[in-house]
């Protein structure tokens, strides 16, 4: 008979093998539009009339909200004819149907066409110490954002990924430090402005440019931003080629990750000649313990950044590190328990 330790040694591993399983059903659920679909009917629904409403066969509709179920993405009850009804948890509700504010359902949609299929060559990435985008798209660019945005619907696919974390964390992200005394705010890659909008939400005193490529500037303009958004405008330009416009705080959020070392000097020496005397820097990263220990999700992420990347997850010294050899003085580190800690750096 197996001891109780050799029983939960064998149970951890067969649980890490068979993840993928698990992420694959809530890839699965949420692209057939399972928890729209029960969130949008005025009660619990059979398994047939679930298939029936998404176009799917009966039983492997059945064996897919029967395994829903198990993962506490849904909840059932008996009918009174004695069929089994479905419906959404308070969990799902929040976060998978594509309406919540605090949807993931475009995150989910991006690591299951993206990120899953980058990671099928991850054996790769590790041999070759290089992202794996010609082996996933057949994409040869030596660019790494034109390997990323190698169609317009990829491009918004992946802008749609950066803006989801923030509705869930960025509040905290953004009162980590006070950021008051900052007026003029550059967002360096800000993408489809989901930080800046925060940003001026919570700080009512200052302005927020997003900086970003012209292309995702003009995306986030048309489809991120409405008229509603004053005090943020949109700067378009490349931050390792153009001159940097002066501002009393750039915020660089999961820029620097993914960029070699070389690359991240470059591009911190150019903000630290912007920096206005008495201005900084705020880095937003999700940081590797100074004694490799964890976090998971971080030792995960800085793999992620492997096949899909040309950069690293990487410890709060190595970031303080940069920060000191660009100028920066007084480096602070808040690590705010969630994926992403935050760095402010000031320049003296
Ligand atoms: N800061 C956002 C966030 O945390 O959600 C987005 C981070 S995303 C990983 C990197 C951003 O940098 C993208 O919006 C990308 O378009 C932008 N970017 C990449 N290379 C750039 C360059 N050379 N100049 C300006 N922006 C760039
Ligand atoms: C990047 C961030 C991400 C580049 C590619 C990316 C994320 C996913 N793909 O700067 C967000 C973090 N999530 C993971 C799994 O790394």
């Amino acid at each position: 008979m197996a001891g109780a330790k050799e029983n939960a040694y064998s149970r951890r591993i067969l649980q890490y093998m068979e993840g993928f399983l698990v992420s694959k059903t809530l890839f699965t659920a949420c692209e057939l539009g399972v928890f729209d679909h029960l969130d949008a009917s005025e009660h619990p629904l059979s398994a047939m009339a679930v298939a029936q409403g998404l176009s799917t066969s009966k039983d492997g509709m059945e064996r897919l909200l029967s395994a829903c179920v198990g993962l506490e993405l849904l909840t059932t009850q008996p009918s009174a004819d004695g069929q089994v009804l479905y419906s959404n948890t308070e969990m799902s509700t929040m976060f998978l149907t594509k309406s919540s504010p605090q949807s993931l359902y475009h995150s989910i949609e991006y690591s299951s066409n993206t990120i899953y299929l980058c990671w099928h060559y991850l054996k790769d990435a590790v041999r070759e110490g290089k992202n794996q985008y010609e082996k996933a798209f057949g994409v040869s660019s030596k660019d790494l954002f034109e390997a990323l945005y190698r169609s317009d619907e990829e491009m918004v696919k992946f802008m749609q990924l950066m803006n989801s974390v923030w509705n869930i964390c960025g509040k905290d992200v953004l009162t980590a430090f006070d950021l008051s005394p900052f007026k003029s705010i550059y967002d360096l890659g800000g993408c489809s402005g989901a930080l800046a909008k925060l940003c001026v939400s919570v700080y009512p005193e200052c302005t927020v440019t997003i900086f970003d490529l012209p292309k995702v500037t003009e995306t986030c303009r048309k489809h991120f931003l409405s008229d509603e958004d004053v005090r943020i405008s949109l700067h378009k330009g490349d931050f390792f080629k153009d001159t940097l416009p002066d501002a009393d705080l750039f915020i660089l959020a999961r820029i620097l990750h993914d960029w070699k070392e070389e690359r991240c000097i470059l591009l911190l020496d150019k903000v630290y000649k912007s920096c206005k005397p008495g201005g900084g820097v705020l880095l937003v990263e999700a940081l590797l313990s100074e004694d490799n220990s964890g976090p998971v999700t971080a030792q995960l992420y800085s793999l992620n950044m492997l096949v899909q990347t040309e950069g690293r997850e990487r410890k709060g010294s190595e970031y303080t590190r940069l920060l000191s050899a660009a100028g920066f003085s007084s480096v602070h580190i808040h690590s705010a328990g969630h994926i992403y800690s935050v760095i402010l750096a000031l320049k003296g």
